[in-house]
């Protein structure tokens, strides 16, 4: 056999890669703008206002990797998909990441060559009625049409919980997100089953007389929400993964859009190395040292991402609950920058 030196070997193998599998910082580089996969239109996590602008707790995910790869929080372009298109567009090379409301599963997480980079929400799946169907829990739904969209993990998660508690449902699953409202407005179905953030944001945007829906009081699973990138671009996924502990940590040290230039002042080593005023970690990211500063100067930190969009702040009025910091009994710990 001819001898193939191991060089040679691994050429070849890299010029059979994609190129959307090794280069997506270069590219977004060149680009000057992130492509940000995102919902068709889901107030509160991303949606567009009358002007075409994009906001949205998931919005600030795409925002704040703007700010930190090109300095630029605007620089992003969000890309509507709805929850059946969402992987294909991230397998294609369409998008840059997926920050859509999107349930980290094992099997998303390896089998669909896609890998999560943080939890930027932890929900849980529940029910929204009419309260003309006179129901006040889950377990009086036997014999319920059930409206649920194509392509997400409610369906699976829906068809479990009615199998173990012996509840008899008929689903109703449609691919177009408008289309699920319309049917469960016009009583096509008695239930909408998705993420309870999904509910409390279907129940203000989308009823005419929110008061006359009622969200069921039983949550029947996990569902840790979290952006997602292409598998193959290890750089790129820590770019992600680290912008959003960029946002916990801020909360964490107590630095905000409005005092960021303030705290760069700071004594506290853990805000210094945060801000670049101890270089080091936009280095390992292959990032300006301005990368977190940018993100919390320009996005703010992920408390006042989460008031301004789902919170106190907002229509949505969601409690910080599972998704308050550790130190306030909840689940959101910034991993060291150090
Ligand atoms: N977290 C679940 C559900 C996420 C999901 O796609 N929910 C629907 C709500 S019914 C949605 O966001 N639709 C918006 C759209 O398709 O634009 C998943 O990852 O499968």
């Amino acid at each position: 056999m001819r001898f193939v030196p191991v060089s040679a070997v691994v050429l070849a193998l890299m010029a059979s890669m994609p190129a959307a599998q090794a280069a997506t910082l270069d590219n977004v580089k060149q680009r000057g703008h992130v492509l940000c996969g995102v919902t068709t239109g889901f107030a509160g996590f991303s949606a567009p206002d009358d002007k075409g602008n994009w906001t949205g707790l998931d919005i600030d995910v795409c925002r704040s990797v703007a700010a930190a790869t090109l300095g630029d929080a605007s620089k992003f372009k969000a890309v509507p998909l709805n929850s059946q298109q969402r992987f294909t567009a991230l397998q294609s090379g369409e998008i840059d990441l997926l920050a859509r409301n999107t349930t980290v599963t094992q099997q998303r997480d390896t089998a669909v060559g896609a890998i999560h980079a943080g939890i930027n929400f932890y929900d849980g799946q529940g029910f929204l009625v009419s309260k003309k169907l006179g129901v006040s829990s889950a377990k009086e739904l036997n014999g319920a049409t059930v409206c649920m969209q194509t392509g997400t993990s409610n369906e699976n998660t829906m068809a479990d919980w009615a199998r173990a508690n012996k509840v008899e449902y008929k689903p109703v699953v449609i691919e177009q997100f408008n289309e699920v409202v319309n049917a469960f407005v016009a009583g096509r179905c008695d239930v909408f089953s998705t993420d309870a953030s999904g509910l409390a944001s279907i129940r203000i945007s989308k009823m005419e007389n929110p008061d006359d829906y009622l969200v069921l009081p039983e949550i029947i699973s996990k569902e840790p929400l979290g952006p997602f990138v292409r598998q193959g671009d290890d750089a790129w996924l820590n770019i992600v993964k680290w912008s959003i502990q960029a946002s916990f940590n801020a909360e964490e040290l107590d630095v905000t859009a409005a005092n960021v230039d303030e705290k760069l002042k700071s004594n506290n080593p853990n805000i210094q190395r945060l801000l670049g005023v101890t270089p080091g970690a936009g280095k390992n990211l292959g990032l300006d040292e301005k990368w977190a500063y940018n993100i919390i100067k320009q996005v703010g930190n992920y408390g006042e991402s989460f008031e301004r969009n789902v919170g106190k702040g907002s229509p949505l009025q969601i409690e910080r609950g599972l998704n308050a910091l550790w130190i306030d009994g909840g689940l959101i710990y910034g991993l060291p920058i150090r």
